[in-house]
């Protein structure tokens, strides 16, 4: 019988011998090769290899190496997460035929030549981060990737808005910015894009910004047990790696490198209320009323898609909204500000005007035959302004000035991944790239990022000399220069409540300082302890909005019954009383790039108790505050107290570091913690920050073991004066060991609010006196109290004593000068 697969196999063999050897087969992986060529000149290395690829190692500072590659010659040095320029360093670079060396002040580099291998050293000689020996760097097509060794014990952290635990070792992500309505705790991508992470090890930490807007991959020992690796799906290989022996000054350089933040408007720091949607303005004023007639104080109305004409953005629905100016000055005299979403879509519809303009300008993303492309969204059909492209934003900004006739403050780019229906973009969509033209598939990542830019740019110029609000969902690198960012359609569930502390603190490390998530839960309803758990929260977060969606149930403070009202009002309270210490906060991160919301990982990078899963969601807020969340429903919580001593915010109880305990938790109360020697001041109650406190701001003072400074700031909260000098700022010390509290002499010319400080001295039993400037003074007995008794454990209300604890105090003028209290 003849065999069925006799052809098939004799064709096989004959294949399989007229072709080459496995070992002569050419190889798919296209490795960097051996080093052919080397040329210094000044801080920069060039090289070129005998695979015929391209390399470019630059010193950006002491502390930061750039190293460029690709398998031509390298391009344009473009970059739109990129702000900052290499400085004048001093660098030594020094070559033999094995390596070429580069010494900084700070970080030894050292290149191999055969193969190109690139490895970071300490100035004593420890590795901090190399390549991984035999994988280095190679490409399989266009898709390159650098392998990095997996040291010993090693953690990586960061890379922005990605699901999972604080320490990302053993897993893997993917960025491209996703439309990912109701993500799952463990999704991946979600919307904003930060290649930006944090490996810590034996005591050493790093950061690696690899700045590629292809679709990118960091697998951080994912399915492998050997390396660690970041590669795109093309364009370079292009990295900066960053050296501090402190995480915050990683922070601080990744930031110098992608920029910071501006200080916000004051009033975006005070509680926004939201839903999709509040129509028409009578329901908006209904809103706003509420929240004044129940004491929950506000600053902030967020408008939904519904205040649009049929979703066609730059117009109002003339019959919910039939005078927007006249509506939102009333709500400015209310002490509201209006934000309003703005979504990339321009609705396909002749006569329409937004369409016609951009058609006229021509200003649509393109298919490479020069039709638009045009995709499904709320509108119907709708073409894409091309963003990355100086006539893109310029015809947004000219539009944006619609709204800031309306009275609008602030601008919340929605949907800019792009998000269509569908969820495929077509690749052979085209982006102008700012002069690189490109297709989508480089194009993507960018796009929610240069939507915001221009929101913020179309914002600065039509509202002169007004800080404008800018929040967005996608995001790139850099984002920060110009937005807030949000963690778009969270579920209203306890794991997501958790989830989103681990966003917002991944963000925070990874250069957002301002962040915040949908208070309440977007999809779905909360439970009432949920609601209640989450508000407490929201509280210690840096944008503090509540937002559901369409078909949820109200979510405002008072939706979920008296007591939950009582909560909300107490802890939102609670943020308005600490926005002076909030803002001084936002300070900070407009100059050193620190988040308000900081993982422990910050400032406990190398305990590692700290990255248990059990322990990973507590964070700082500002370094003064110690958040334990915890899920609704829970009596009691393990959690770890990091070294040093905490002081209980409620009762002032002092609790010793380095330890775990199992602490009581109240349905009403968010475990919170002061840290010892901490400076916190604050102002009395206000229902909106158009409002002013009273002339006393209130310092809190904790006593401790080390010494601590506290940078107080303050402005006008909306302009731009500051940067011509109209700030009050002042560095406020505690020494333990010289047993002083010093307020430094005040900088710039603004005239505080504030015309006392009240001092108020937590953990100094037995002080009944001070010198002040050496003059002796007696203190005061007080009663530090944070919150209002919640009606259920206290029947008759604000009528009983504060829930408190007493303590020490002095009232001094707030004077500009130095002065010294010793105690
Ligand atoms: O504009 C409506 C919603 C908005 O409320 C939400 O916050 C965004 O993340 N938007 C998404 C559009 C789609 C919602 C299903």
């Amino acid at each position: 019988m003849k065999h069925p697969y006799k052809p098939l196999v004799a064709l096989l063999l004959l294949s399989v011998l007229s072709f080459p050897s496995s070992a002569q087969q050419a190889n798919p992986i296209k490795s960097v090769g051996k080093v052919n060529t080397v040329n210094i000149s000044g801080q920069k290395v060039n090289l070129t290899t005998d695979q015929n690829a391209f390399i470019e190692v630059s010193v950006y500072s002491p502390s930061v190496v750039r190293v460029r590659m690709d398998k031509q010659k390298l391009g344009d040095d473009f970059s739109y997460a990129v702000v900052g320029k290499p400085k004048q360093t001093k660098a030594n670079i020094t070559q033999n035929n094995n390596e070429v060396v580069i010494t900084t002040d700070s970080l030894v580099t050292r290149i191999n030549k055969n193969p190109f291998a690139v490895a970071f050293l300490t100035k004593d000689g420890k590795v901090i981060n190399k390549d991984e020996e035999g994988l280095t760097t190679s490409w399989i097509g266009e898709e390159v990737t650098t392998y990095k060794h997996m040291q010993e014990g090693e953690r990586f952290i960061g890379l922005g808005e990605k699901t999972g635990g604080l320490d990302r070792r053993g897993s893997g992500y993917t960025n491209w910015n996703t439309d990912a309505y109701g993500y799952s705790t463990g999704q991946d991508p979600l919307y904003t894009t930060i290649p930006f992470y944090v490996g810590v090890h034996s005591g050493l930490n790093y950061g690696i910004f690899f700045d590629n807007t292809y679709q990118s991959d960091f697998n951080f020992g994912a399915s492998n047990n050997r390396f660690s690796s970041f590669g795109a799906q093309g364009g370079e290989m292009d990295y900066y790696f960053i050296y501090h022996t402190k995480l915050s000054d990683i922070i601080t350089s990744y930031t110098d490198i992608t920029g910071r933040m501006d200080l916000p408007p004051l009033w975006s720091l005070g509680y926004q209320q939201n839903r999709y949607s509040y129509y028409p303005e009578t329901e908006v004023f209904r809103i706003a009323q509420t929240l004044r007639e129940k004491k929950i104080p506000a600053d902030g109305i967020t408008l939904d898609i519904h205040y649009m004409d049929a979703y066609k953005l730059f117009t109002w629905d003339k019959t919910r909204f039939p005078n927007p100016l006249q509506m939102n000055k009333k709500l400015e005299e209310m002490g509201f500000k209006t934000t309003v979403i703005v979504d990339p879509g321009i609705k396909v519809e002749p006569g329409y005007g937004a369409y016609e303009r951009g058609k006229k300008d021509d200003i649509f993303l393109k298919y490479p035959d020069g039709e638009y492309y045009t995709g499904q969204v709320w509108p119907g059909w709708t073409h894409f302004p091309d963003f990355t492209s100086d006539a893109g934003r310029d015809w947004w900004k000219k539009e944006i000035k619609f709204f800031a006739e309306t009275g609008v403050d602030g601008f919340w780019n929605d949907m800019n991944e792009i998000a269509t229906w569908g969820q495929k973009m077509p690749n052979n969509v085209l982006f102008q790239y700012d002069g690189h033209l490109t297709t989508h598939k480089e194009g993507r990542n960018v796009y929610g990022l240069e939507m915001a830019r221009a929101s913020y740019e179309g914002s600065r110029e039509h509202l002169p000399n007004q800080r404008p609000f800018l929040l967005s969902r996608a995001g790139y690198s850099g984002s920060q220069r110009y937005t807030a960012i949000w963690t778009g359609d969270n579920r209203s569930e306890d794991s997501h409540m958790l989830l989103g502390i681990r966003l917002l603190n991944s963000m925070g490390v990874s250069g957002i300082a301002f962040t915040g998530m949908d208070i309440g839960g977007f999809t779905g309803n909360p439970s009432i302890g949920l609601y209640a758990r989450w508000i407490q929260l929201g509280a210690f977060t840096p944008y503090f909005r509540n937002h559901t969606g369409v078909n949820s149930k109200s979510s405002e403070p008072w939706a979920y019954g008296e007591e939950v009202t009582e909560i909300a009002r107490n802890f939102i309270s609670l943020r308005y009383k600490l926005l002076p210490y909030i803002y001084s906060n936002f300070y900070e991160a407009a100059q050193t790039g620190h988040p308000l919301m900081r993982t422990l990982a910050i400032d406990y990078t190398h305990d590692p108790k700290i990255y248990s899963g059990e322990f990973d969601t507590e964070y700082q807020f500002g370094e003064a505050f110690l958040i334990m969340p915890f899920e609704s429903g829970k009596n009691y919580g393990k959690v770890y107290f990091p070294k040093g001593k905490w002081y209980n915010f409620y009762t002032g109880e002092v609790k010793q570091g380095n330890q775990e305990e199992i602490i009581g938790i109240q349905y009403n109360k968010l475990p919170v913690y002061v840290k010892e020697s901490s400076i916190i001041p604050m102002q009395s109650l206000i229902q909106s920050t158009s409002e002013k406190p009273t002339d006393t701001l209130t310092v809190h003072v904790y006593n401790g073991d080390v010494a601590n400074s506290f940078v107080y700031y303050e402005d006008d909260g909306k302009s731009y004066d500051y940067k011509k000098g109209e700030y009050f700022k002042r560095t406020i010390n505690f020494d333990p060991r010289k047993k002083t509290i010093t307020f430094d002499k005040v900088e710039g010319n603004y005239n505080s609010n504030f015309k006392n400080i009240k001092v108020m001295l937590h953990g100094f039993e037995g002080t009944t006196k001070v010198k002040v400037n050496n003059k002796s003074q007696n203190l005061t007995k007080d009663f530090a109290s944070f919150l209002d008794p919640i009606s259920r454990f206290d029947p008759q209300g604000s009528a009983n004593p504060k829930e408190g604890y007493e303590v020490q105090r002095i009232v001094l003028k707030n004077d500009k000068d130095k002065f010294t209290i010793s105690y």
